[in-house]
């Protein structure tokens, strides 16, 4: 007997998505039987449940084992909701993401400000698994939802001055307890704001997420909708965006403004600079193995997080150890 099976998903990852309806179908049982859940696991705001689709296939998609939706959805850095890896998670389920505007401003033929909707719809979303890899040297494989960043820059239309595009994530205190003046969100300098050369940008790798496991995106992880750039560390990969501005000059950002030794304005991810207070060479697998070996960052990491044969090229020339 012959039994059919989607050629192109390997079979841990049929196996994880599988564990993930079942949890989900049970939580959606116990909801509708008015069961009490643990706090956190089905209180986020309606939206985050939604499904999206249809969703095609994007391209450059690893094939490596998915890491779990708990902990891509309770382990977490926005400091917007607190420094621990979970108060996000904790502190942003009522964060309201409707309605959001966005706006495309600077040097651009075409600025615009955007109702969500309308800034995505154009765009057919795709599934698309990749490695982000964080500067404090855990990593994760998050199958994201969304689509590439060039599509908006195309519709935006840069002029012949725009050599850079800056990011700004939401600046709101009251929503957000990080931004209130104390220790919460480690003192940086609100809102927070990226950046990318605007060939970076234009990689086709670079995407604008707006779900993850073929579901809108959790307020933790920056809904509605924030970048994924895979060949970067982490805090490239800026949440809840409100603004891009297309400048002529490298624009300033959040962590190299805090800590200008220490993060760069390129941060690609290289285990040949290390941090000034941690090597980069090896990297922990959030979720991979015990507790014990959590500590114990036995993977390499590898250069531009994997994604070499993809980007290399866009640093010819370059000193990546001066610009790091
Ligand atoms: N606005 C904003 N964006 C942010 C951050 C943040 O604190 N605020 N943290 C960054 C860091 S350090 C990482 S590692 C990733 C984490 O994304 P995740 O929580 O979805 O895994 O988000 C990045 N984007
Ligand atoms: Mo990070």
């Amino acid at each position: 007997m012959l039994i059919k099976q989607a050629p192109d998903i390997p079979s841990h990852e049929i196996t994880d998505e599988k564990l993930y309806r079942e949890r989900r179908r049970f939580l959606q049982q116990a909801a509708a039987a008015g069961l009490l859940l643990a706090p956190g696991l089905n209180a986020w705001p309606q939206e985050s449940k939604k499904k999206l689709g249809p969703l095609k296939k994007g391209p450059f998609s690893t094939v490596e084992k998915v890491t779990s939706y708990k902990d891509i959805t309770r382990y977490n850095n926005f400091y917007e909701f607190g420094t621990d890896k979970s108060d996000p998670a904790d502190n942003a389920k009522n964060f309201r993401t409707r309605p959001w505007t966005i706006t495309v401003e600077g040097e651009a033929k075409r600025p615009a400000t955007y109702q969500l909707e309308d800034f995505i719809k154009p765009y057919a979303l795709e599934e698309r698994i990749y490695r982000l890899r964080c500067v404090e040297a855990w990593s994760m494989v998050i199958p994201w939802v969304g689509f590439p960043l060039n599509e908006i820059i195309k519709r935006a239309e840069p002029t012949s001055r725009a050599k850079y595009v800056q990011f700004t994530t939401l600046l709101d205190p009251k929503q957000m307890p990080g931004q209130r003046p104390g220790l919460l969100g480690a003192g940086l300098d609100w809102p927070y704001v990226e950046g990318l050369r605007l060939d970076e940008a234009m990689h086709p790798l670079a995407i604008f997420a707006v779900g993850l496991y073929g579901e809108v995106l959790p307020n933790q992880n920056g809904a509605p909708l924030r970048l994924v750039v895979p060949w970067k560390y982490g805090f490239k990969s800026i949440k809840s965006i409100v603004k891009m501005t297309f400048t002529e000059s490298e624009p300033p950002t959040t962590w190299s403004k805090a800590n200008p030794r220490e993060y760069g304005f390129y941060s690609n991810v290289n285990p040949a600079v290390d941090h000034p207070r941690w090597s980069q060479a090896y990297e922990t697998r959030v979720g991979e193995d015990s507790f014990l070996s959590r500590l114990t960052r036995k993977r390499k990491t590898l250069s531009f997080n994997g994604y070499a044969d993809q980007v290399a090229s866009l640093y010819a020339g370059m000193d990546l150890k001066k610009f790091f």
